[in-house]
């Protein structure tokens, strides 16, 4: 029997994007570490870059026109710091901050709420070759960035998210080699995410200080463990995948720690921590950002990193490979409710990537997304309803954009891109993301 599952007064609807990933505009930005990447052979699908994208740092007017025909209540989106610093550090372009400050007037004309993230991958090459987030120094130097945009936008923007996904920052990026700037080093990656986390608390009294009753949070990508069977090693093995992707980040934001058991695990690989570090990341924030996708279920397997292994059970998965699994979400919101009590919390991203095709009459009929999209509403809504403090939920993404390593050949927008034309055209589920905006309700 469906049913109508209504959202509490208030809920914030929106999108999410990132910078690199939409803006293009590269001729008046500095260079950042992904635009290396993209230039190492062998790295990013087809050797894609960020040169053009979405080209939304010309076109953001009719984006922004574009989310109010939808409805959209928020959007949030991230500032390219080297379109700021373009040395990461130093003179401003001040050309750079006027976009943004167009950016956010022309949001706030459509009555669209804005959620800035400071960091969303794109470290300025300048600061790369000074050692990148490896370096201590580059926390410091983010903090100075944050109070440049603090000063610029803080006395219209409210909402401020220090970092998008650090566990994908370092370990992507510095153990797999997946993710600029490349590496595959433990020790270096559990030092990027130490500075990455001390860089977050540092931030955190400079954007109070420049934006009035600010809402400052970070967001992480959290994904519920599930141990393959119930043996002994595959419920370890879970624990220990959990305390990987999870909790090395939860730990020391809600409690001023690393989980113990990951540092007696790390050993001599463990991070340098200054003694004042871990209260500076325990700073308190306002409200934390939940990227969900998926589950993962985990098995014992020696040899492997850590002793474990994700396997992928029978069932529906995106053009990711990841398995849809809505559930995970209620499962996740509650955990993090019960074990970090958080003041707040948003989805700041939520999607999945589908293989879409423009007809010629201009329609994607995306009906997986609008399936996905609708299933994880009705999980958000299951875990309002036991006592989660969701305030509001960001679909990623706005629109088709740079999938990462995957170029553009991963299509998460609700609209698609043509990126010859670069024309927009909305698809079934955003039409579909309209109506449940529109109703501030979903029918299950
Ligand atoms: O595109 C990314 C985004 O930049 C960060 N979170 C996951 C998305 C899909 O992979």
């Amino acid at each position: 029997m469906s049913s109508v599952l209504e959202f509490p007064q208030g809920f914030l609807w929106g999108t999410a994007t990132a910078s690199f990933q939409i803006e293009g505009g590269i001729e008046e930005r500095g260079r950042c570490i992904w635009d290396d990447f993209c230039r190492w052979p062998g790295k990013v699908f087809e050797g894609h870059t960020g040169d053009v994208a979405d080209d939304h740092y010309h076109l953001y007017r009719d984006d922004v026109a574009l989310m109010a025909e939808l409805g959209m209540k928020a959007y949030r989106f991230s500032i390219s710091w080297p379109r700021i610093l373009p040395e990461g550090k130093g003179e401003v372009n001040t050309k750079g901050l006027d976009f943004y400050n167009r950016l956010v007037d022309t949001l706030l004309e459509h009555e669209i709420i804005p959620f800035v993230t400071l960091y969303h991958w794109d470290l300025p090459s300048a600061l790369q070759r000074l050692g990148g987030w490896a370096a201590r120094d580059t926390a410091y130097r983010y903090a100075d960035y944050a109070g440049v945009v603090v000063k610029s936008l803080g006395d219209r923007v409210h909402h401020w998210i220090t970092h998008n996904e650090p566990w994908v920052v370092a370990f992507a990026g510095n153990l797999f080699g997946a993710h600029a700037p490349g590496w595959e080093d433990l020790p270096l990656a559990l030092q990027v995410a130490h500075h990455l986390l001390l860089s977050h608390g540092l931030a955190i009294p400079i954007l109070r200080d420049g934006s009035r009753g600010a809402h400052i949070g970070i967001t992480l990508n959290l994904s519920p463990v599930h141990p393959a069977t119930s043996k002994v090693e595959d419920v370890a093995a879970a624990e220990r995948q959990d305390g990987f992707f999870n909790r090395w980040f939860l730990e020391p934001v809600f409690k001023g720690r690393y989980p113990e058991d990951m540092w007696a695990i790390y050993g001599y690989q463990v991070p340098r921590i200054a003694p004042e570090d871990m209260r500076i990341i325990q700073r308190p924030i306002d409200f934390l950002g939940v990227n969900y996708y998926t589950r993962a279920v985990i098995q014992h397997s020696p040899s492997k990193f850590l002793d474990l292994e994700q396997i992928y059970p029978e069932g529906e998965y995106t053009a990711m490979h990841w398995e849809v699994y809505p559930q995970g979400l209620t499962e996740l919101l509650l955990r993090l409710t019960k074990d970090y009590a958080p003041q707040a919390l948003y989805i700041t991203e939520n999607g999945c990537a589908c293989e879409d095709e423009l007809t010629p009459d201009g329609q994607v009929h995306d009906s997986k997304r609008v399936a996905y999209l609708r299933a994880h509403f009705a999980a958000a809504h299951q875990a309002i309803t036991q006592g989660a403090p969701l305030k509001g939920y960001f679909v990623w993404s706005l629109m088709d954009n740079f999938e990462w390593a995957f170029g553009y050949s991963r299509r998460f927008g609700i609209v698609y891109v043509d990126y010859s034309s670069l024309k927009r055209y909305p698809k079934d589920s955003a039409k579909f993301y309209a109506s449940v905006i529109a109703q501030n309700a979903v029918k299950s």
